[in-house]
């Protein structure tokens, strides 16, 4: 019996069993409140059965396809709970020329999340990618000082543009090596690796109310890398650093093993921290075979069913809407079809099996829990 038939039935029997309660809000820290005047989610969308559980389930979104194609901005509102901008709230975007702001697409992004009832990942504040050209240009000849308050400024000025409007900010993003040591870019040799815990502090000044993260791919497998950020986001909270959850971005291949992302999202929850799965994709060699497929399908049904097992998971979020728009092919020629959508934007068998994958967990007794 195929996945898209089991889901069905299973789809169908949740439909038929009662109310989907819409906007069910995870129990996290003071979210910010969106208005409701959105048109009602369909009942077997991904938004409307996650909410079920608890869990708010996003997307990345491309603005620039979001402004343009109907077709891409109805699949973003009605499906999903929560939006990441795919690259307009990235430093580059947002500040182009040296004292000049454009916080325009980022803006539209977070009125059109509220107009749909969807909460926003800010993503992301210190990166070593995506830099401005200016920046990238003059920091390499300038004093620590000066790189400290030109990072500090992005961060407070970025933070404080969105205060109240933000739910999680990817506050650094990808500071390891897969060895575990620090990843060699201009904040480490300027600033030296505090810079991490200071880049916590000044987001928390800004928007106090804000969860703030640490995001990074590849620690979904347990290893040096995982390893790493797990000793630094407890040495974080023994220090009392504002730091709130962990983002494994789960960027997966078909062609390789499962990682053991349930045992990792726990052992970081143990911590007290709130994690989330924050950039979930699975690529695979074109053209696709039914057997790397089904490895793909199995990818996004783990890891959405690691999430759904632990409770201090708030969110699970796609990279991506269609696979013709999806960052992969240009990093990884000869790879894709690695989102839940394909090239026509019609929704996909791994689709189905989050719908599926969902649609269990909201019929399983004590599964509609609020996320903690
Ligand atoms: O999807 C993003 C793509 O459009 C950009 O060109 C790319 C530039 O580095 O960044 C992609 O998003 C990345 C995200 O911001 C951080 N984690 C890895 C993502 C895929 O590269």
């Amino acid at each position: 019996m195929s996945i898209r038939l089991r889901a069905g039935l299973i789809t169908s029997a949740v439909i038929g069993a009662g109310a989907v309660i819409l906007s069910q809000g995870a129990a996290f820290a003071a979210p910010p409140t969106p208005p409701s005047h959105h048109t009602p989610a369909p009942a077997d969308s991904l938004r409307a059965l996650a909410s079920q559980s608890g869990l708010r389930i996003g997307a990345a979104v491309n603005t620039d396809l979001l402004a343009t194609n109907s077709e891409y901005r109805a699949i973003a509102a009605s499906q999903f709970s929560s939006v990441t901008p795919e690259n307009v709230m990235k430093w580059e975007v947002v500040e182009p020329t040296q004292g000049t702001y454009d916080w325009s697409a980022a803006d539209d992004l977070v009125s059109f999340a509220q107009q749909n009832g969807q909460l926003v990942r800010g993503h992301t504040l210190v990166w070593h990618s995506q830099l401005p050209a200016w920046l990238n240009a003059a920091a390499p000849s300038m004093s620590s000082d000066q790189v400290r308050a030109l990072l500090k400024k992005h961060v407070v000025d970025e933070v404080t543009h969105f205060k109240g409007k933000i739910w999680q900010w990817d506050v650094v993003n990808e500071a390891f090596n897969d060895d575990g040591t620090l990843r060699d870019t201009i904040w480490l040799q300027k600033l030296g690796p505090g810079y991490i815990a200071d880049a916590f502090r000044w987001a928390h000044e800004a928007d106090p109310r804000a969860l703030l993260f640490y995001n990074d791919y590849n620690i979904e497998f347990t290893g040096p890398k995982s390893n790493a950020v797990y000793q630094l986001v407890k040495d974080l909270t023994a220090q009392g650093v504002p730091i709130d959850g962990v983002g494994f971005q789960t960027h997966l291949d078909s062609q390789y093993p499962l990682p053991d992302l349930q045992n990792n999202l726990q052992r970081f929850a143990a911590l007290g921290l709130k994690v989330a799965e924050t950039e979930v994709d699975v690529r695979t060699t074109l053209p696709v075979t039914p057997v790397e497929q089904n490895a793909q399908i199995g990818g996004f049904t783990s890891t959405l069913q690691a999430c759904l097992a632990v409770r201090a998971c708030l969110s699970y979020t796609v990279w991506g809407i269609g696979d013709a728009y999806s960052w992969v092919p240009d990093v990884f020629p000869g790879e894709g079809a690695a989102t839940i959508y394909d090239e026509n934007l019609q929704p996909k068998p791994e689709y189905t099996a989050l719908q599926q994958t969902l649609a269990l967990a909201a019929g399983t007794p004590g599964r509609n829990d609020p996320r903690r």
